[in-house]
């Protein structure tokens, strides 16, 4: 009796499940669309450009998603140290129930330690590990669903200078395409094409400018629910905004701890040289994605961009965020 009655429930939700995305296809297919650099499509909603998988997420997270109060969520544009900053602050947050040695960042790759809330979580009926409140996601602040912004929950936003985001993105891209994650044409994966559309906007979750003013506005209005990081800070000062990590978090180092060097030691476990020799983010797919793990590790530096772009490009791109982000106070400057 049981059994069949939860039988016909799941057939329910199924049936429910598809209706749902039926109704999502409908939404997109009225979008304003264009062609990315690889072969997706690219749909326009609400000011932003979105591929059909995550945008079907972003609406099913707008729709259904209902946070815990304690939930942080880590957002950023692609490539601008989403990774990084899903490791440290699952290592902030897990120290006290693992010790460093047996961290599950050593067994597990940060993409599926934190899971996405446009990918993972809104593929899967957002049903959520209850050990972790991080929720990664790429969606721009004004997208965000409402419930997050009305929750009060933490957001913490990390992005790049954009020179290095064009670049690491336009590596991921052409390393993916390389390996077969599309059959996109090497000229698809052309860099002055890439950079063309990077700098007019369609682009993954692109306007890139534009997704960093969200969030920049954001903090201004509330300091005390968005942290706001750079990628090149915290290459400098990589203790001082752990530490700054955890106190916003509520994660807070005790005197003690920071006496036995715990803070170092997390950021040696997340450090790029550590996190990319592990077996775990050497070897194979991102789970339920194409995309070799590996190709989130590739260099982890700051300033790869004097190795691809002219000094042409560079410059446009830099008069770009000066135009965008001139009057705002937030600067890439070195
Ligand atoms: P995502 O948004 O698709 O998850 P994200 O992690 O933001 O990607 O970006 C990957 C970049 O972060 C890569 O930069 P690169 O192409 O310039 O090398 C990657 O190497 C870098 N990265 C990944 N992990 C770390 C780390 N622990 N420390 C520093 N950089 C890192």
């Amino acid at each position: 009796m049981e059994l069949s009655s939860s039988k016909s429930n799941e057939k329910e939700d199924h049936r429910s499940d598809l209706k749902t995305l039926d109704l999502y296809n409908e939404i997109i297919s009225t979008l304003p669309k264009r062609k990315g650099w690889k072969s997706d499509e690219l749909y326009h909603y609400q000011g932003f450009w979105h591929t059909f998988f995550y945008l079907e997420g972003l609406l099913s997270a707008q729709q259904h998603f209902k946070p815990q109060t304690n939930d942080i969520i880590l957002s950023s544009f692609p490539k601008t140290g989403t990774t990084w900053l899903k490791a440290l602050s699952f290592a902030i947050i897990t120290r006290s129930s693992f010790d460093i040695s047996a961290s599950p960042l050593l067994t597990t790759m940060p993409h599926e330690c934190v899971l996405s809330l446009e990918g993972a979580l809104a593929h899967n009926s957002f049903h959520r590990n209850q050990d972790t409140p991080l929720i990664g996601t790429h969606v721009p602040y004004t997208s965000l669903p409402k419930s997050i912004i009305d929750s009060g929950c933490k957001i913490i936003y990390i992005c790049r200078d954009p020179k290095d985001t064009f670049v690491s993105l336009w590596q991921f891209a052409r390393n993916a395409s390389l390996k077969g994650v599309d059959s996109s044409t090497s000229e698809d994966a052309d860099l002055e094409k890439a950079f063309e559309l990077f700098c007019d906007g369609p682009t993954y979750y692109g306007p890139y400018w534009d997704h960093v003013l969200g969030y920049w506005k954001a903090r201004l209005e509330s300091p005390e629910r968005i942290l706001f990081l750079k990628f090149e800070d915290l290459k400098k000062e990589a203790l001082f905004y752990v530490k700054k990590i955890a106190e916003f978090m509520g994660y807070p180092f005790s005197l003690e701890e920071e006496e036995k060097g715990m803070v170092q030691k997390i950021v040696d476990l997340c450090s790029f040289q550590n996190l990319s020799e592990l077996e775990v983010n050497k070897s194979g797919h991102l789970h339920g994605y194409l995309f070799e793990k590996k190709l989130f590790f590739r260099k982890g530096e700051t300033g790869d961009w004097k190795n691809h772009l002219t000094p042409t490009m560079a410059t446009r791109l830099d008069q770009i965020t000066e135009q965008k982000l001139g009057n705002s106070g937030l600067t890439f400057k070195a």
